[in-house]
C-alpha cells in the first residue's frame, strides 16, 4: 500500500483528537503506515522510572486507537513492566542496536550511584539500578522518547530538595536522539503520534525544549474557548463562576500544548472545560514554575514591554511574532534559555 506522506500524516495527528471523521482514519492509517517492516525494524522498550506511573496509565487509556490496536496493529512493543510484554530489553538493545525505540517513564535518580531506583538483580544477586539500564539501552537506542514531563525535565520527581538527584533523560543521554512528550501525565495522541512519526518519517520538528512542534507548537491560552472573556476582563474567582481563570491561577498564557483542540478522554474534556485551571504541566520547570497551581501568576516581563499577566494576552495579540514572543516570555519567566536539563550533583 502507499506509504501515507508526512503531510497526510501531520493532518491526520492535527485532527484526530478533534474530528470524529478523521479519528476513523488514524487507525487504519498507522496501521497501513508501519507494517510489517516497521515492526521487524523497530521495536519499542518502554521502561519506568520514578514517578506516579500516570503516563503508562494514560497511554493505556487512549481512545483512538485503543490500546488493543495500538499492541496488534501499531506498535511492536517487546518490553513493558505492566502490559505482559517481557522480551529481556538488553536482547532488543543487541538485536536492535541503533534502530529500536526506547522509551521512559518517570525521572532517573542519580544520587548514590543509583541507589533511590533499583529495578532488578543480576545472576549473582547484585542490584540493577535504573540509571544504568538507562544508560546502557540509551546508547543503544536509535531513538530515546522521554513520556512525561519527569522523564523530560525531571518533573515532580525533582522538585527540590531532590535529596535522590532525579533527573530527566536528557541529563545521561545524547539530547541529540531524545525527543521529549512532557506533561503530568501526556495525552496518549502525543505518545502514539510521536511513535508513529519516528517510525515513518525519523523525528519530528521539535522546538527548543525538545518537544515535536506538531503537538506543543501552540500556547494554551491562544486557543482557550475562554479566551473572550479574558479580553472583556470576565474573570472567575471561584470554580462554577463564568469568566476566565486567570485569578484563579490558570498557566494557559505561559503553556504549551493542544489540549483546547484536541481534548482529552476521547475528546470528551480537558482541564479548563472541567472548571480547573490549566497547571503549566507542559512547562520545562514545571511544577515548581507554576506553583501554586490555583494563585494568579505574578508580573510578566516580556522583551521591550512590562507587562502583568492580566494583560499579557492583549500585548501579545497585536505582536506580530506572537508565537516567538510568546515562547521567549515563556523562557524569561523561568530565567531558562536553550534546550538544558536540572543538572545535579551526586554522580
Ligand atoms: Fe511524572 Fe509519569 Fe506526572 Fe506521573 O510516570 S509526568 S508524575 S503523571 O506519571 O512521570
Ligand atoms: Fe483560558 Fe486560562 Fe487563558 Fe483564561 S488564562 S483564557 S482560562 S487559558
Amino acid at each position: 500500500m502507499k506509504k501515507l506522506s508526512r503531510r497526510q500524516f501531520l493532518k491526520i495527528c492535527a485532527a484526530s483528537g478533534a474530528a470524529a471523521g478523521l479519528s476513523q482514519l488514524w487507525i487504519p492509517a498507522l496501521a497501513e503506515a508501519f507494517g510489517e517492516a516497521a515492526k521487524a525494524n523497530l521495536p519499542v522498550v518502554w521502561i519506568q522510572g520514578s514517578a506516579c506511573g500516570g503516563c503508562s496509565t494514560s497511554f493505556i487509556n487512549s481512545v483512538h486507537p485503543e490500546l488493543r490496536e495500538i499492541l496488534s496493529e501499531v506498535l511492536d512493543l517487546t518490553f513493558h513492566p505492566n502490559l505482559g510484554q517481557t522480551a529481556a530489553p538488553m536482547d532488543t538493545g543487541r538485536n536492535h542496536r541503533g534502530k529500536f525505540i526506547l522509551v521512559i517513564e518517570g525521572a532517573i535518580p542519580k544520587a548514590n550511584k543509583g541507589a533511590f531506583n533499583i529495578i532488578g538483580e543480576d545472576s549473582s544477586g547484585n542490584d540493577i539500578p535504573l540509571i544504568d539500564v538507562v544508560s546502557n539501552l540509551g546508547e543503544m537506542a536509535g531513538t530515546v522518547v522521554a513520556v512525561g514531563t519527569c522523564a523530560s525535565y525531571g518533573g515532580v520527581s525533582a522538585v527540590e530538595p531532590n535529596v535522590s538527584y532525579s533527573v530527566g533523560v536528557e541529563n545521561l543521554i545524547d539530547p541529540g536522539k531524545v525527543i521529549n512528550i512532557p506533561g503530568c501525565p501526556p495525552h496518549p495522541d502525543w505518545i502514539v503520534g510521536t511513535l508513529g512519526h519516528i517510525m515513518l518519517y525519523g523525528k519530528p520538528d521539535l522546538d527548543d525544549f525538545g518537544r515535536p512542534k506538531m503537538f506543543y507548537g501552540g500556547l494554551i491560552h491562544n486557543n482557550c474557548p475562554l479566551r473572550q472573556y479574558f479580553e472583556n476582563s470576565i474573570f472567575a474567582t471561584k470554580a462554577g463562576e463564568k469568566g476566565c481563570m486567570l485569578m484563579m491561577g490558570c498557566k494557559g498564557p505561559i503553556a504549551f500544548g493542544d489540549c483546547p483542540t484536541r481534548q482529552w478522554n476521547g475528546s470528551s474534556s480537558w482541564c479548563v472545560s472541567g472548571n480547573a485551571p490549566c497547571i503549566g504541566c507542559t512547562d520545562p520547570k514545571f511544577p515548581e514554575l507554576t506553583m501554586p497551581f490555583y494563585q494568579k501568576m505574578p508580573e510578566i516581563s516580556i522583551p521591550g514591554i512590562s507587562s502583568t499577566a492580566d494583560n499579557i494576552g492583549k500585548v501579545l495579540g497585536v505582536a506580530t511574532t506572537a508565537g516567538v514572543a510568546i515562547h521567549f516570555t515563556g523562557s524569561l519567566i523561568s530565567g531558562r534559555l536553550g534546550r538544558k536539563n536540572k543538572s545535579k550533583e551526586g554522580d
